[in-house]
């Protein structure tokens, strides 16, 4: 997995200098999800999907940018789904934005799920590579320098709730509301991936993006944002929910998939379990 991880880093550095060019119009075209494309999402698409194509151990790609799965290399294992350029629309008013893989064996699907990645463009470049271990990296230069293992804390002090708060289900905003009554404070910027980078740095609280009474099955996909993310933190000892189930035992029937998503410190997502546990 090591030649995935190298091209993983060679695209962190090649998208830290396609933020840095002042270069974000929107395209003619729509991703799969309607959102009209910027410029920068299809550019750090094309950096990710050329790095990829080096790797003979890559059978398939998906990415949150194209609206099919793409064959790179039929003797490959592994099947990687992206998201290029997670928050793009953050990109204008200058605030964190990310890249996230999930890398799979043999085929896509959280059960298949052998690793998965982050790097988040803020003042600093970092990456978080989750296999046997969550590890941190930071980039220095034109180099990568490991600092530190994640672990959380068994309970935090972050509350970042996502989702339009109008369309919340009464229990969930209760929900929400009490972590505040306990003393949790409000962290979101609308970016996924700093505002979990945050909570996994800081040693744990809670990131909830609920099913709302307009997106019952909440705005994340599975496979480029959710699944990438339960790995993380499971793996660096906190938990993942969908408000039932543990994410990386659900099943997907299209790339481009949502789920409701609880991540956190085992003390929150118990919380979370509880709390829809008895509102079903
Ligand atoms: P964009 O890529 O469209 O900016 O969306 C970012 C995102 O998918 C994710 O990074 C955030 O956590 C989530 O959307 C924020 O959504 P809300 O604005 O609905 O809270």
């Amino acid at each position: 997995m090591t030649d995935i991880f190298d091209a993983i880093q060679k695209s962190a550095i090649r998208i830290k200098d396609a933020i840095d060019v002042k270069d974000i119009g929107y395209s003619q075209q729509e991703n799969s999800s309607g959102e009209t494309q910027l410029q920068l999402d299809i550019k750090c698409d094309m950096i990710i999907e050329e790095e990829f194509s080096s790797v003979a151990s890559i059978h398939t790609i998906a990415s949150e940018e194209k609206e099919k799965e793409m064959l790179m290399n039929k003797d490959g294992k592994y099947f990687i789904a992206y998201d290029p350029l997670d928050g793009s629309s953050l990109v204008d008013v200058n605030l964190s934005v990310g890249s996230i893989f999930g890398i799979y064996e043999n085929a896509f699907g959280a059960k298949n799920m052998v690793a998965s990645c982050y790097v988040v463009f803020g003042p600093r470049v970092e990456m978080v590579f989750a296999h046997n271990k969550a590890k941190l990296h930071l980039l220095q230069g034109e180099n990568w320098e490991f600092t530190k293992e994640i672990r959380l804390n068994e309970k935090g002090k972050l509350n970042a709730p996502g989702g339009t708060q109008q369309n919340w289900e009464p229990y969930h905003k209760e929900m929400v509301d009490s972590f505040f009554a306990e003393g949790y404070r409000l962290r979101y910027s609308g970016g996924m991936v700093p505002d979990l980078h945050q909570i996994l740095l800081k040693g744990g609280g809670l990131f909830s993006y609920p099913g709302t009474s307009d997106k019952p099955e909440g705005k994340l996909r599975k496979l480029f944002e959710v699944f990438p993310f339960a790995f993380i933190f499971k793996t660096a000892g906190g938990g993942a929910i969908d408000g039932q189930n543990d994410l990386m035992t659900i099943d997907y029937a299209h790339i481009h998939d949502t789920s409701p998503c609880f991540f956190g410190s085992k003390y929150e997502i118990a919380r979370v379990k509880e709390v829809y546990a008895s509102n079903k």
